[in-house]
């Protein structure tokens, strides 16, 4: 096994990957920035390197810099965590090159993911159901025009190298067309550098379900089941859950099926997660992310395995050491994201915590690396903390989540803590009666 991996990352996610490191005998290196100098991630890491100053583009996005910290410790792997470096298949290539392991998926799969034109186009080769479109990019108005009289309006125009709901226009006739394709194609040359846009036709009321899937470098790949992550503000995900509400086992094995084929015929190896839009029964690629996600932890309290364990093990050359028909899905597990943001308009809220007690108790997990005194920066994405709870049932599961909920206590800044209390009263919420806009257009309206 791995004898030291350096974790490239910060905050709570780089503490799951050290306590799954810890737990399975391997060092840890911690990377940081000078405002991170006082971080958990940093005080519980065997070694750790400051990597540069406060902004992230000049610390947990500085390539050399990860690099020489890689070597100076004599690292033999890195973990890239969420976000910053983690889908970057450039960043992928070079830790190879230089003789570490990179802990995901190849480079080619994670470029080709990156890609939403690319990455389309591999789901259809590969049997995933996609929403009918415009099979590449589209240049002109005429071929605009062409392609939503097959698929009818309205349609939703997306930047190739958007993702993330970034960059999106919904045409509801085709005298709109011509423009919104010229704006929509120099709004991505001005947000990601690259033109190319393509057509989808634009589902009204989708809920936003996901599949896990892990491969390993033996052909074996196998799926954990769904996440319905519907309930978002501006395409940030607030709270999760699995099993998903909307779907029934038929659909659900189903779905994970046609993900395992998928995954298996493209040789990927590493977590995965594969977007879908759900609506009216029916399932259609949107994203693929070839990474770790921020929302693994509730796959976990489902199916009692330890996903980053599997995934460093993985890229170590072992097998998955698990079969699919081994998981036991058991109850339903939701996440609360807790965002240092004001509840009432979402302003990040940085500062001194003045008092911190975290919820227990059976079924209740903390991932956070908040401390009494320690100072949130407000350099970073603002989430400080992920309330994971398992019940099991949906209700219990429910019942224990609003219990926990009262118990945080996060003092010195806003947290969206208030939010998720009412959230988790909501009657559309009870009754799973939700899609992608229900959070935005009903709750936060109301
Ligand atoms: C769509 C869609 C409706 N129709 N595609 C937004 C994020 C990006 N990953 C895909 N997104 C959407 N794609 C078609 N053809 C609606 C959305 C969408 C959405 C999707 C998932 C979660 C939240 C969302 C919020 C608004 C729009």
């Amino acid at each position: 096994m791995f004898e030291k991996i350096l974790i490239a990352n910060r905050g709570d996610i780089a503490l799951r990957i050290h306590r799954a490191c810890r737990e399975m005998g391997i060092k840890t290196v911690a990377v940081h920035s000078t405002a991170d100098s006082a971080a958990m991630h940093v005080r519980l890491a065997d070694e750790s390197v400051c990597i540069g100053p406060p902004p992230a583009r000049d610390s947990y996005l500085n390539i050399p810099a990860i690099l020489s910290a890689a070597m100076v410790t004599g690292a033999d792997a890195v973990h890239p965590g969420v976000g910053f470096l983690s889908e970057n298949a450039t960043f992928a290539q070079i830790v190879e090159e230089h003789g570490f392991k990179f802990i995901g998926p190849k480079p080619e799969h994670i470029q080709i993911m990156g890609d939403k034109i690319a990455a389309k186009k591999a789901a259809i080769k590969l049997g995933i159901p996609c929403v009918p479109g415009s099979d590449g990019p589209v240049e002109t108005a005429e071929h605009a025009g062409a392609v939503a009289r097959e698929i009818g309006f309205p349609v939703l125009i997306k930047a190739a190298a958007g993702g993330g709901g970034r960059g999106m226009k919904v045409v509801y006739d085709a005298n709109e067309l011509g423009h919104a394709i010229n704006m929509a194609k120099s709004e991505a040359k001005a947000a990601f550098g690259v033109e190319a846009v393509y057509i989808e036709r634009y589902l009204g009321k989708p809920r936003h379900v996901e599949v896990q899937i892990l491969g390993d470098c033996h052909g074996n790949v196998v799926h954990l089941g769904e996440r319905d992550c519907s309930l978002q503000r501006r395409h940030q995900k607030i709270l999760e859950e699995t099993p998903s509400p909307a779907l029934n086992a038929a659909e659900r094995n189903k779905i994970g099926a046609i993900a395992v084929a998928a995954m298996r015929k493209s040789g990927y190896q590493s977590l995965g997660t594969i977007e879908f839009l759900y609506e009216d029964g029916a399932f259609h690629f949107i994203e693929m992310n070839t990474r770790l996600q921020v929302e693994h932890p509730i796959t976990e309290m489902l199916t009692g395995i330890d996903l980053v364990r599997e995934q460093i093990q993985v890229a170590y050359g072992a097998p998955i050491s698990f079969t699919q028909d081994s998981i036991k899905f058991q109850g339903h597990a939701i996440e609360c994201r807790i965002n240092a943001e004001s509840p009432a308009n979402f302003h990040p809220s940085p500062g001194k915590i003045t008092e911190y007690h975290a919820p227990g108790g059976l079924g209740v997990r903390v991932d956070s690396a908040l401390y009494a005194g320690y100072e949130v920066p407000p350099h970073y994405d603002s989430l400080v903390a992920k309330l994971v709870v398992h019940g099991s049932s949906r209700n219990e599961c429910i019942l224990r989540l609003r219990r926990a909920l009262d118990e945080f206590v996060i003092g010195g800044i806003d947290t969206i803590v208030p939010l998720h209390q009412e959230l988790t009263t909501a009657p559309d919420f009870l009754n799973g009666d939700y899609d992608v806009h229900w959070l935005e257009k009903v709750f936060l309206r109301t």
